[in-house]
C-alpha cells in the first residue's frame, strides 16, 4: 500500500501522490529505470506479473531458450564495475544464465525492495486536476504517482489463436511464452507445436531429442542462421573486458546496435562467387550478422534474394527429402521478418520422429481433445504447444487500461496503430514514459542497448522537468505527427514493409497494419540528442502552478485552455 513518503517534483503546492514514479514491469527495462530513478532521489515502485525479475526471460523459459545477440553484448553497460565482473559462459547466452544475470543485478543494487511480484498492473488513469497517475493492480490496489513508467516489455502480451475447440484438448498445454519453471519431460509423448518463429526453432530440436513423436504446425517458414554456440573463451571474454567501451561505441555506430560490420559493397558490386564466398563467411561465424553481408540487403527484393536463395540452399543441403527442404524454404525477404539463430533446426526434420505440417493452404480447423485438425486430417498427441508469438509492441501497453487527458484510452488512440514521439511519449498523455515503444529502434536492435539510452532520456528529462519546476511533460499532436511520418518514411524505403510480419502486426487478425520499430540506432539517438539540444522540442510542460485546476472535458473551448496552459520549456 502507500509509502508514507510523499513527493512532487520540484518542490509544489499540488496534490502529494505516493511515488514519484511506478514503473511496470521488472525486465531489464525496469531494473535499470528502477534504480536510474532512485540514484536521482526519487521514489518508485515497481509492479512485475511475475513472480521473480526478468521479464521475457523470467517467462521464456522453453527448451533451449537463448538470446540471438552475444552474451557479452546483450547485457548493461551502465555500470563498468558490473560488466567486469559478470562472467559469461557461451557465445550465446542460456534463458538460465541471463535469468541469472538479472537477479544478480537485483540484488547487487538492492532492487527488490521497492518490487511488488506477483501483482499485474490493470489500469493506470491521469488524473488532470492533480498532474499524476492512479496505477490500479489486480490485488485491488491503488496508488498514485507523478509518472508512469511502461517497461511492459516488447514481447510479453501472449497470442494464442482463437482456434476453434481451444478448451477441448485433454492433454497438457503450454505456450512458449509462459512457461512452466519446472522441467516438463517429453520421454515417451507425442507432441504438437504449432508455429515456426524463434522460439520454436529454438525448441523443436531438443523437444525433438525427447519425444516419441514430434507434430510441427507450420504456417510459414522462417530463415535461420546457425549459430555455432561454444563455451565463451575466457581470453575472448578478457579482450572484450579490456576495452568494453569500445565494444559499445562500434555497436552504438551500427544500424542494429550491435557490434558487427555491415558490408560496404552492394550484392551486385562483386562477382557471384565473390558474394557466395561472404555468404558462407558470415553464415559461418556472424549469427544475424550474416544479414550485414552487403549494404543493400534491405533496399531492393533483387539484392535480398541473393541472401535469401544462400539460405534456401543451405537448407536443401541440410534437409534430406526434397520436399521438405522446400517446404522449409522461405520465400519473403530474408530479415524483414524477424531472423532466427539455431542449432541443429534444419537437420532435425531428418529424423524419423518429426513431421513438417503444412499449414499454410489448408489452416489449422479446429483442436480436438486428442490433437487437432488439418483439412480432413487429424493428428494426434498428448501434448500441445504454442508457439505462437506475442501481439508485440502495442500488446503490452494497450492490454492496461490506460486512460490520459479526458480519460481517452491509450487502446482507443492506437486503434488505427500506434502514434509516438521518439517513441517514449504520446500526445494526450502527461508524464506517461514508454520505454523501447513503437517508434524507437527496440526489437530491431540490440535490445538492452536501446533500453539503456531510452531509460536515460526519460530519467533526463525527469530531471530536467524537476529543476524547472515542471510538473507534466506530454508529447505535442504535431511533433507526434511528423515523429509517425519519419518512421514510416525510412520503414517505407526498404523491404520491411513489404512483408508481412509481427513488425507490422500482421500475426494479429485485425490489428492495424503499421510498421511499429524505427529503423536505426544511430538515427535514432541523434534525434534524441537533437530535441534535448533544441529544449525539448516537440514537447510541452505545465509548471506546477498551472496543474490543480479541474477542465471540464464538455466544454467548449476545454482543448484550447488547456493549450494555453501547456508552456514549450524554451
Ligand atoms: P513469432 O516469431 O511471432 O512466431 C510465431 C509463430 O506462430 C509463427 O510461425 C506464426 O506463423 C505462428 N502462428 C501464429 N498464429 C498462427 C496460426 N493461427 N496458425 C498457425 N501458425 C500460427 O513468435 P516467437 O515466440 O517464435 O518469437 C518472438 C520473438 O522472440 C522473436 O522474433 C525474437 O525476437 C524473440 P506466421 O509466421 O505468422 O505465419
Amino acid at each position: 500500500m502507500p509509502d508514507p513518503q510523499s513527493k512532487r517534483p520540484g518542490g509544489t503546492d499540488a496534490p502529494a501522490c505516493d511515488f514519484d514514479a511506478v514503473i511496470v514491469g521488472a525486465g531489464f527495462a525496469g531494473l535499470y529505470s528502477l534504480r536510474r530513478l532512485r540514484s536521482m532521489g526519487l521514489s518508485a515502485r515497481v509492479f512485475e506479473i511475475g513472480s521473480g525479475v526478468g521479464g521475457t526471460w523470467f517467462w521464456n523459459r522453453y527448451p533451449g531458450a537463448r538470446c540471438d545477440v552475444e552474451s557479452m553484448e546483450y547485457s548493461y553497460q551502465f555500470d563498468d564495475a558490473l560488466q567486469q565482473e559478470w562472467e559469461w559462459t557461451e557465445r550465446y547466452a542460456t534463458q538460465p544464465e541471463i535469468l541469472r544475470y538479472l537477479n544478480h543485478v537485483a540484488d547487487r543494487f538492492d532492487l527488490r525492495r521497492d518490487i511488488r511480484f506477483d501483482t499485474r498492473v490493470t489500469a493506470a488513469t491521469f488524473d488532470e486536476a492533480a498532474g499524476q497517475w492512479t496505477v490500479e493492480t489486480d490485488d485491488g490496489a491503488r496508488v498514485t504517482a507523478t509518472h508512469c513508467i511502461m517497461a511492459s516489455g516488447c514481447l510479453s502480451a501472449r497470442n494464442i489463436p482463437d482456434f476453434k475447440g481451444i478448451d477441448s484438448f485433454a492433454g497438457a498445454t503450454y505456450h512458449t511464452g509462459d512457461w512452466p519453471e519446472e522441467e516438463v519431460d517429453f520421454s515417451g509423448r507425442r507432441v504438437g507445436i504449432i508455429g515456426t518463429g524463434s522460439s520454436a526453432i529454438q525448441c523443436i530440436p531438443l523437444i525433438a531429442e525427447q519425444a516419441d513423436r514430434l507434430f510441427v504446425f507450420q504456417r510459414t517458414p522462417n530463415y535461420s542462421i546457425p549459430a555455432f554456440n561454444a563455451p565463451l573463451d575466457p581470453e575472448v571474454q578478457k579482450a572484450v573486458k579490456a576495452d568494453y567501451a569500445g565494444l559499445r561505441a562500434r555497436a552504438r555506430r551500427n544500424r542494429s546496435g550491435i557490434d558487427f560490420t555491415v558490408g560496404e559493397s552492394g550484392v551486385f558490386d562483386v562477382a557471384p562467387e565473390e558474394r557466395d564466398a561472404v555468404y558462407e563467411e558470415r553464415w559461418q561465424t556472424c549469427g544475424i550478422g550474416f544479414l550485414g553481408a552487403f549494404s543493400d540487403l534491405f533496399a531492393t527484393a533483387e539484392a535480398n534474394d541473393t541472401a535469401a536463395e544462400f539460405v534456401r540452399s543451405k537448407i536443401r543441403e541440410t534437409v534430406h527429402d526434397p520436399a521438405v527442404a522446400e517446404l522449409l524454404s522461405p520465400h519473403y525477404h530474408i530479415g524483414c521478418k524477424r531472423t532466427c539463430v539455431d542449432t541443429d533446426y534444419y537437420a532435425t526434420y531428418n529424423r524419423d520422429n518429426v513431421t513438417l505440417v503444412d499449414v499454410s493452404e489448408t489452416p489449422i480447423g479446429e483442436i480436438t481433445r486428442s490433437g487437432l485438425k488439418v483439412g480432413e486430417r487429424d493428428y494426434e498427441f498428448d501434448t500441445l504447444i504454442f508457439a505462437t508469438g506475442f501481439d508485440a509492441m502495442t500488446g503490452p501497453l494497450t492490454r492496461i487500461d490506460i486512460r490520459g487527458i479526458g480519460g481517452r484510452s491509450l487502446a482507443e488512440k492506437w486503434k488505427g496503430g500506434p502514434r509516438s514521439l521518439l517513441g517514449v511519449a504520446t500526445a494526450g498523455f502527461p508524464n506517461l514514459h514508454i520505454i523501447a515503444g513503437p517508434g524507437s529502434p527496440s526489437v530491431l536492435s540490440n535490445m538492452v542497448q536501446s533500453i539503456e539510452q531510452n531509460v536515460e532520456w526519460i530519467a533526463d528529462c525527469i530531471g530536467y522537468m524537476r529543476e524547472n519546476g515542471f510538473a507534466c511533460v506530454e508529447a505535442t499532436v504535431e511533433a507526434e505527427d511528423a515523429w509517425v511520418a519519419h518512421v514510416n518514411e525510412v520503414a517505407d524505403a526498404t523491404l520491411y514493409t513489404k512483408t508481412k510480419s509481427w513488425y507490422i502486426g500482421s500475426n494479429i487478425p485485425g490489428k492495424a497494419p503499421v510498421f511499429m520499430p524505427y529503423i536505426g540506432f544511430p538515427d535514432y539517438v541523434r534525434k534524441c540528442d537533437e530535441v534535448v539540444a533544441k529544449g525539448y522540442a516537440g514537447f510541452a510542460f505545465v509548471e506546477h502552478s498551472d496543474a490543480p485546476e479541474v477542465l471540464d472535458d464538455s466544454k467548449p473551448g476545454r482543448e484550447a485552455a488547456r493549450t494555453a496552459r501547456l508552456r514549450r520549456a524554451r
